[in-house]
Formats: C-alpha cells, structure tokens, sequence
C-alpha cells in the first residue's frame, strides 16, 4: 500500500508565502505532502490530471490555496473523493471574496473551508494530519502531545500573569 501523503495546491506562485505555514507544519509533524502551483482558471486541464494522479497515488487530502474568484478548492473536489480542504487567499477585497468563492459549495461536493491567509493555511494543515491520523496511531500520538504543550504553555503563562 502508497503512505499517505497530504497534496497542496496553489493558483498561483503569489500564494506561496502564504502556503509556506502550511508546508512547515506538516514538514514537524513529519507528514509526506506534494505542493503544486495549478490554476482551477489558468491550467484546468493539468489541474484535473494532477488531481486524478495524486489520488491514484495514495493522496488523503487535498489542500487547495486559491485568491480572488476562489475556484480551486471546488473544481477539485468536483474531481476527487478524498477530503479538500480550502484556503481563502488575501488576494483582493480582504479576502472575502475568496473566502466566499471557497466556502459557498453546492450539496454533495464539500469544500472545509479554513481562514482567510496564514492562519487558515495553518489549520488545514491540521486538519490535513488529523485526517491521515485517524490510521495512524503514531501521528494521533504526535498531534495529542503538540495539543497537551499547548496547553500546558497557556496554563504556564496564566500562571505568570497571576503572580
Ligand atoms: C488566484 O488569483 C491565485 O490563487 C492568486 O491568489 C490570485 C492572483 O494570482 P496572480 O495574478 O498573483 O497569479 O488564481
């Protein structure tokens, strides 16, 4: 059997240095991922191709990164069963326009939607390991370990503040 491995796409090479939090998350975690520049408008022919290629190949989720009229998330869930998650990208109008365009999808052919820009790009990391976690019991391990520092950061941090 394929590992799993997490692919991220990008309508544009301008997405990338929003995409890099994505890329550095998954990279500690140690989640195998491909990172793609593939417009669902400028190259919809090698966007589809990609797609049918890398879920052949053993692809759990899909993380698409797309700004302005957001399509790429929604023409590559149209093309896949595995999970897509989308990245709204701060590309005009706040990002609302994106966030709109990614998260406003017709029954049947879901798109989980994250936050516009770095943060969003974060979390589907997150969600993207979550995902292949649910099979990987050393992963799940990693995640809960990451989630309890967190918290016990927090915790300490509090802790300060009422000295
Ligand atoms: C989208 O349009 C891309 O995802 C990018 O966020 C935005 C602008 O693209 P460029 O004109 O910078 O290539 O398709």
């Amino acid at each position: 059997m394929s590992t799993p491995f997490v692919a991220i796409l990008m309508g544009s090479d301008s997405d990338l240095p929003v995409m890099q939090a994505a890329f550095d998350v998954l990279k500690a975690l140690g989640v195998p991922f491909e990172a793609k520049i593939s417009s669902a408008h400028r190259t919809p022919e090698q966007t589809h191709t990609y797609v049918k290629d890398a879920e052949a190949r053993g692809c759990a989720a899909f993380i698409c990164a797309a700004g302005m009229a957001a399509h790429l998330a929604g023409a590559v869930s149209a093309n896949t069963l595995r999970p897509v998650i989308g990245v709204p990208i701060n590309s005009s109008l706040d990002g609302l326009d994106a966030l709109l365009s990614t998260v406003q999808m017709p029954g049947g052919i879901p798109v989980a939607t994250v936050a516009i820009g770095k943060a969003g790009a974060k979390n589907a990391a997150y969600l993207a390991a979550q995902i292949i976690a649910t099979s990987d019991d050393a992963l799940f391990a990693k995640l809960k370990a990451e989630r309890q520092a967190n918290a016990e950061a927090v915790i300490a941090k509090d802790a300060q503040l009422q000295q």
